[in-house]
């Protein structure tokens, strides 16, 4: 059995990292178009670092919660009997990666890596980041950003999701409200194509009836509950 599962925000709700579009999320504190567009790191660079500095800094202190071991312990299961987890994440935390997951797409980048915004080169990054930091390698005296996929940007590795959401018997959305394209169109996509889907969220999203099935409740219970 082929499983995709595609994660969002809510997976790491718990782990104490704010969701994004929730009563309480960061795009109701923050204005996304000022922080996270190639046009706001343009304009105000200082801000737009400041804001994944602090995220950067909240994700070394946090821990991986149920959900993502289950997740971990799903993938070695299915790999045992021959078949395979295509864990593709929204998220730019490495929490899925901690609890113990081999592989993971993360195709809106990653908090812990920068990248050189003049040859490209991307680097392990803790640090915080600002415009006085040079690009170590880069012979072109570039700067870095986060190694994050902003709106307006192509989200990374879309040949391999695409091939592996095709291939696949059963595809689970996790913690995610299904807003942000291209990755909210994969549900249709996955029944287009008559492969089975199911939502696993905190409570139905406007997106719910788009599944075959819902299971609905914290991510930490539900996902563990459904894995076994
Ligand atoms: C692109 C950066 C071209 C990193 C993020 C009009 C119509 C259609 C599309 C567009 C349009 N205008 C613009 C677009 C395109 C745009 C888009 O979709 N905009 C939307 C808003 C309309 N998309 C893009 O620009 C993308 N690029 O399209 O390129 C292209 C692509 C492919 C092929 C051809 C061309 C780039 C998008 C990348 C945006 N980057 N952030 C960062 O700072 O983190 S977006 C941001 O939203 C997050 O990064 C996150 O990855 C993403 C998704 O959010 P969710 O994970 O779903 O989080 P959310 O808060 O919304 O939901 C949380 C859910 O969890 C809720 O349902 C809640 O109930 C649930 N929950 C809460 N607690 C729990 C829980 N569930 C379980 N347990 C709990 N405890």
């Amino acid at each position: 059995m082929n499983v995709f599962v595609l994660a969002g925000a809510g997976v790491s709700a718990e782990s104490g990292l704010g969701t994004f579009r929730d009563k309480d999320g960061l795009w109701s504190r923050f204005d996304p178009m000022k922080l996270a567009t190639p046009e706001a790191f343009a304009h105000d660079p200082d801000q737009v670092h400041a804001f994944y500095n602090m995220r950067r800094q909240n994700l070394l202190s946090a821990e991986p919660n149920a959900a993502h071991r289950a997740l971990a312990r799903l993938e070695t299961g299915l790999v045992e009997r021959g078949g395979s987890l295509f864990l593709c994440t929204q998220n730019i935390d490495d929490l899925h990666e901690r609890a113990g997951s081999k592989q993971v797409i993360h195709m809106h980048g990653e908090l812990l890596k920068a990248r050189c915004t003049d040859c490209g080169e991307t680097m392990t990054w803790r640090e915080d980041l600002s415009v006085e930091v040079p690009c170590p390698s880069c012979h072109r005296s570039g700067g870095l950003r986060p190694h994050v996929v902003w709106f307006g940007e192509m989200p990374l590795e879309m040949d391999a999701i695409y091939d592996a959401l095709l291939a696949a018997d059963l595809f689970v959305a996790i913690g995610t409200s299904g807003s942000v394209y291209p990755a909210a169109g994969f549900v249709s996509e996955a029944r287009g194509h008559g492969i089975r889907t199911c939502e696993i969220n905190l409570e139905p999203s406007d997106n719910a009836r788009q599944f075959d099935e819902g299971q609905y409740g914290p991510a930490s219970e539900v996902v563990p509950f459904w894995v076994e």
